[in-house]
C-alpha cells in the first residue's frame, strides 16, 4: 500500500517541453486543472500528496516519476538521459531526504529516467531506452542489491519509455500494448492487453487496489475493470502532448 505521493505543479514553460507527439503544445490553464484533477485522485486513493512549486527552470519538470525511484528499502536519486532534464533533480534529492533514511544516486557515464523502471514486488524491471543506458541500470542493479532487491534490463524498440507500455496493477496482472504483449520476460504474467489505437492508455498506475486510468480509452477501462479494480478516469489530455502519462506525473511511496 502506497501513503503518500509526490507531484510537482507543472510551470508555464511546460509548453516548451520535450515531444515526439504531434498533437500541438499544451493548453498551460487546461493543464493546471487536469494537474489538480490528478492530486484530487490520488487523494482519493488514500494518499497524502506532497506538492512540490513550479520550477519554471525545467519544462519537464511536472514529470516526477523519472527523476527518483522510490523503493520500500531506499530512494535512488537517477541521472535523467535528457540533457535538459538533469537539473531537475536538486529539488527532489532534498525532499526525499526528510522522508527516506536511505538515499542512492546514479552518475554519469550512466544515465537513468525512472519511467523506464516498473517495480513488481521486490524486482525491478529496468528499460533500456533513448534515455536510460547500460551504465545507469547497471549502478541501479547494484544499488537495489543493496537493499536485498533485484533488477533485470528489457530492451525497448517502440517506445520512450519502459512504463509508456507496460503497467504491473499487483496481483500478477500485467497492462500491457505493442513489444511488450509478446516480451518472453512478461509471459508469466496474467497480461491484460491494450489495443494499439488506445496505447496511449497501457500507462495506467495501481494506487491502493484502485487503477486510475487516462479519460478517453473506453476499451482499456473496460478491460481493467473486468479484471475486478476500482477505475477512476482522469483527463490528462495536456500532459500527453508531452509524451507524458499519468504515472510520469507523480512519485508514490
Ligand atoms: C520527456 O520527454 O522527458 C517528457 N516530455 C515526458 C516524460 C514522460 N515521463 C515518463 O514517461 N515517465
Amino acid at each position: 500500500m502506497f501513503t503518500k505521493a509526490i507531484v510537482r505543479t507543472p510551470a508555464l514553460s511546460m509548453i516548451n517541453g520535450l515531444t515526439s507527439a504531434d498533437l500541438g503544445k499544451p493548453d498551460f490553464d487546461l493543464a493546471l486543472k487536469q494537474h489538480a484533477e490528478y492530486i484530487r485522485a490520488l487523494e482519493s486513493c488514500g494518499l497524502e500528496v506532497l506538492c512540490l512549486e513550479a520550477n519554471p527552470e525545467f519544462p519537464d519538470s511536472t514529470f516526477v516519476e523519472d527523476v527518483a525511484l522510490l523503493t520500500k528499502k531506499c530512494a535512488i536519486i537517477t541521472n535523467p538521459g535528457a540533457p535538459s532534464r538533469r537539473g531537475e533533480i536538486k529539488g527532489m534529492r532534498s525532499l526525499l531526504k526528510q522522508h527516506f533514511e536511505n538515499m542512492e544516486e546514479i552518475h554519469a557515464p550512466g544515465s537513468l529516467e525512472a519511467g523506464d523502471v516498473m517495480m513488481v514486488g521486490s524486482h525491478f524491471y529496468i528499460g533500456l531506452s533513448a534515455r536510460t543506458n547500460q551504465s545507469g541500470a547497471g549502478q541501479l542493479m547494484v544499488h537495489l542489491q543493496k537493499y536485498g532487491l533485484t533488477g533485470s534490463v528489457v530492451e525497448l524498440k517502440e517506445v520512450l519509455h519502459l512504463k509508456t507500455g507496460v503497467a504491473y496493477l499487483e496481483r500478477n496482472n500485467l497492462l500491457a500494448c505493442g513489444e511488450f504483449l509478446i516480451h518472453p520476460d512478461f509471459q508469466k504474467f496474467n497480461l491484460l492487453p491494450i489495443e494499439h489505437s488506445e496505447s496511449y492508455a497501457a500507462n495506467c498506475i495501481w494506487v491502493n487496489d484502485k487503477v486510475l486510468v487516462p479519460q478517453g480509452y473506453p476499451l482499456a477501462l473496460q478491460t481493467i475493470s473486468n479484471a475486478g479494480y476500482e477505475v477512476l478516469e482522469v483527463d490528462v489530455s495536456e500532459f500527453r502532448k508531452l509524451d507524458g502519462g499519468l504515472s510520469c506525473l507523480s512519485l508514490r511511496f
